[in-house]
This record gives C-alpha cells, sequence and structure tokens, in this order.
C-alpha cells in the first residue's frame, strides 16, 4: 500500500513555535474555513515556507475532496496559431504575415479530427486557437453545430475571452447575444484562458493588445448568468509581484461570490522557450508548489485546483497533489502545441489513462475520471487493468 506524499499535518503546523505566531494565526483561519484576507493572502505569498502552505493546502484539499484526483479524457482542436495580437510571453502564435511556423485549419479538418474520436471514450473537445480575422462568429457557430452533430454527447469546452471579444464586436453583437449565439450551437462551457495578470500595468507590458482584465471578467460573468460555467486562469512567474497574483485571485474571488459559474482555478506557470520574453527567468519548482497552495487556501469558492500536467510536467503534476491541487486535466493525446512551443517538458502530450491512473496511484491519491463538470464517470481506486477491456 502506497502512503499519499503529504507535508505535515496541519496540527504540527498549528503547535509548531517553528512558525510565527501571526502566520499561525493565519493557518487557524483556514483551518476553521474562515476567508482569509487579501493582506493575509500576500503575508503568506511573502512570508510562507513551502512546507508551511503544503500543510495547510493538503489539509484544505483533504477536507473538501479527500484524495480524490480528477482526471479527465479530453483532446484539443486548435484551428490556427495565426494572432492579429501580440502577446510577448506567446510562442505559440504568428503574426498574420509571418508564415513561418504558421498553421490554419479548414473547418472540415477540424472536423476529421473529431471524426477520429468518434467511438473512443472521450467526454470533452478544447476548442481554442489564435485570433484570425477571417473566421468570425458565423464560422465558429457553425463548427460548432458540426461537432455536436458528429458526436451529440461530447461536452464542447471552446473559445478564450481574447477570441470571443474579437468575434463579438466583429459580428456586432453583445456579450450576452453572442454567448448564447454560440450556446444555442453547441457550446457548453468556457475554457480559462487569456485571463493572464489582470494588473491593468503589468498587461500592459506583456500583452497590450489583447481584451483588457475588465472585458474577460464581464464575459464570464455574462457566460455564468447564461447558465455557461467556465475555468479562470492564472499567468504567473514572470514580471508581476505577489501584490499582483492576490489581486488576479481577488478579482476571480469576488466573481464567483456573484455567480458561483468557476468550476476550476488553473494557475499557468510561465515558460520562457522562444517567446519575446525569453530573458524572463523561469520560476522554481519550489515557486510553484508555494503557489499551488496559496491558490488553495486564498481561492475558498472555486472547487477545484487543476495542474495542468503538459505545462508542468508529470512529476511536478505529482507533488502537486501535496499542495492542494485535485485535478491534473486530461490525456490530450499531443492534441495541443501551446506548451511544448514554450519550452515545456512536455514535447508530445499524450498519456493515456492508465498511465494517467498510474501516475495519481504512485502518490498513493485516489484517481477518479471525471467529465468537464466534474461528475464521476469511473472511479479509479483499485481498478484492475489486466482484466478489463483496455482503455484508450
Ligand atoms: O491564456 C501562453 C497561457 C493560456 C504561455 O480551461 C502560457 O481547462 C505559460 O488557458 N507560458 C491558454 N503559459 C491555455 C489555457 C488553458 C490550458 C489548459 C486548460 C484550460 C482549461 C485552459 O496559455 C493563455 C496563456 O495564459 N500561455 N503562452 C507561456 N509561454
Ligand atoms: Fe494570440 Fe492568445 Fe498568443 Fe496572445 S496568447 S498572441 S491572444 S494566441
Amino acid at each position: 500500500m502506497i502512503s499519499a506524499l503529504r507535508p505535515a499535518s496541519i496540527q504540527t503546523l498549528l503547535n509548531s513555535s517553528e512558525y510565527p505566531l501571526h502566520l499561525r494565526k493565519i493557518a487557524e483561519k483556514a483551518f476553521a474555513g474562515e476567508r482569509i484576507s487579501n493582506e493575509e493572502g500576500l503575508i503568506l505569498f511573502n512570508e510562507g515556507e513551502v512546507g508551511f502552505l503544503g500543510s495547510l493546502a493538503n489539509f484544505i484539499r483533504e477536507k473538501r475532496h479527500g484524495d480524490y484526483t480528477y482526471f479527465n479524457r479530453n483532446f484539443h482542436v486548435e484551428p490556427t496559431n495565426m494572432c492579429v495580437f501580440d502577446c510577448k510571453f506567446c510562442s505559440y502564435s504568428r503574426l498574420l504575415k509571418q508564415k513561418e511556423g504558421s498553421w490554419e485549419m479548414s473547418a472540415e479538418q477540424m472536423l476529421d479530427i473529431v471524426r477520429s474520436y468518434k467511438g473512443k471514450p472521450v467526454t470533452e473537445v478544447h476548442i481554442v486557437g489564435g485570433v484570425h480575422p477571417k473566421l468570425g462568429l458565423d464560422f465558429f457557430a457553425d463548427l460548432l453545430s458540426k461537432v455536436r452533430a458528429i458526436m451529440p454527447e461530447i461536452h464542447i469546452k471552446a473559445f478564450t475571452v481574447v477570441e470571443l471579444d474579437y468575434m463579438f464586436r466583429k459580428a456586432k453583437v453583445s456579450t450576452a447575444e453572442g454567448l448564447q449565439i454560440l450556446k444555442d450551437h453547441g457550446l457548453n462551457s468556457l475554457p480559462g484562458g487569456g485571463a493572464e495578470i489582470f494588473d491593468e500595468e503589468i498587461r500592459k507590458q506583456i500583452c497590450e493588445d489583447k481584451c483588457s482584465s475588465e472585458v474577460w471578467l464581464d464575459i464570464h460573468e455574462t457566460a455564468h448568468r447564461l447558465g455557461i460555467p467556465s475555468n479562470a486562469t492564472m499567468l504567473y512567474g514572470h514580471i508581476e509581484s505577489f501584490e499582483h497574483r492576490i489581486d488576479h485571485m481577488d478579482r476571480l474571488r469576488k466573481l464567483q461570490d456573484r455567480t458561483k459559474g468557476f468550476n476550476t482555478f488553473i494557475p499557468l506557470k510561465f515558460r520562457n522557450g522562444d517567446n519575446q520574453m525569453s530573458n524572463v527567468p523561469e520560476v522554481s519548482v519550489i515557486e510553484d508548489m508555494r503557489n499551488y497552495a496559496v491558490s488553495r487556501i486564498f481561492m475558498d469558492n472555486i472547487p477545484h485546483l487543476k495542474a495542468y500536467w503538459p505545462m508542468l510536467g508529470r512529476t511536478n503534476a505529482q507533488l502537486s497533489l501535496g499542495f492542494g491541487v485535485n485535478d491534473i486535466d486530461g490525456t490530450i493525446d499531443d492534441s495541443t502545441k501551446i506548451y511544448s512551443m514554450a519550452g515545456s517538458e512536455e514535447q508530445n502530450p499524450s498519456m493515456n489513462t492508465q498511465e494517467l491512473v498510474e501516475l495519481i496511484n504512485a502518490v498513493g491519491r485516489h484517481p477518479i475520471e471525471r467529465d468537464t463538470l466534474y461528475n464521476i464517470r469511473t472511479d479509479y481506486k483499485n481498478f484492475d487493468f489486466t482484466k478489463t477491456e483496455p482503455v484508450q
């Protein structure tokens, strides 16, 4: 029997004079299920060492989810990497005039990808790409209907706010109208991309021309009111400060108090391969774990915390399960290029179900296959892969 990789127990932490009283007071608050303030969140970032933060985050994770560790079976469709925007951290996009390394798929090519998954046990397709002026609201609404016709049961999670904002402005429809059109054509939820860091000054320096934080928050709020759930991301570990991370999470926490529409918070570590911010060093794995832990402690109203394994790598994804994370995303099948182009450890991200289950089992957690909305599909505790039909 493998015992879970866990930090020290919460009692050890609360009673240890090794930690200053003001830190233990914050821990007591979180232990009692009370919300911590922005100031307290900042103290955790500034002063909390990794073991302390890990114990607290793991306690909260286990109180809420036990050892359950979710994954899903999904694939990505990335229509194009050509983009009218020029985010400095992006290694993936090519400006329209830059042909080398660019791709642009026809609707038929994208539908062929979808057809290739027909009959396979995938539950979600994730559709995101660059912002290409040729591909507008009508094109994407039509694409969604065709995806739905091929796979009536699949959950379609599609389009970052950046893509949506551009589509809606071009089609001269309001956010609510545009989202309703996409929903009527088959859209089920929104992924969390495009949030980056909400602070306006930092945004100006890393992604000046893309949609504002206000627009990002407004589109997600409108989606939630229309019954479209979503995820939220935070791009961290570049030129932002801890104050900016807390401000980002605070804006999300306030929106979530109003709508309850976010399922998952996904911190995304900045990777510096082959982009205009390659001179900015990447943060350490310790900082990644501290960031997951503070996210779990601070974001008390978003149920799930995801470590996106293609970005983080498999070993660090395993480690993160002791720091508040309870979800590691999906099988993916080498269908996304965003992180391999930015220098992630995972150059061809693909894991089958057995590999994902073994990865979770290996650190003593309980593997659960979920659908996009966290309904349980299969409980893989004690699952014997030799006695059952091989699963893709
Ligand atoms: O918004 C781009 C990020 C995001 C880099 O909702 C980078 O389930 C690190 O949001 N280093 C898009 N990050 C991807 C995204 C996502 C991914 C997986 C799951 C979900 C979900 C959402 O990728 C962008 C940006 O923040 N990104 N370049 C980079 N060099
Ligand atoms: Fe375009 Fe998105 Fe890359 Fe920005 S992050 S350049 S919006 S593809």
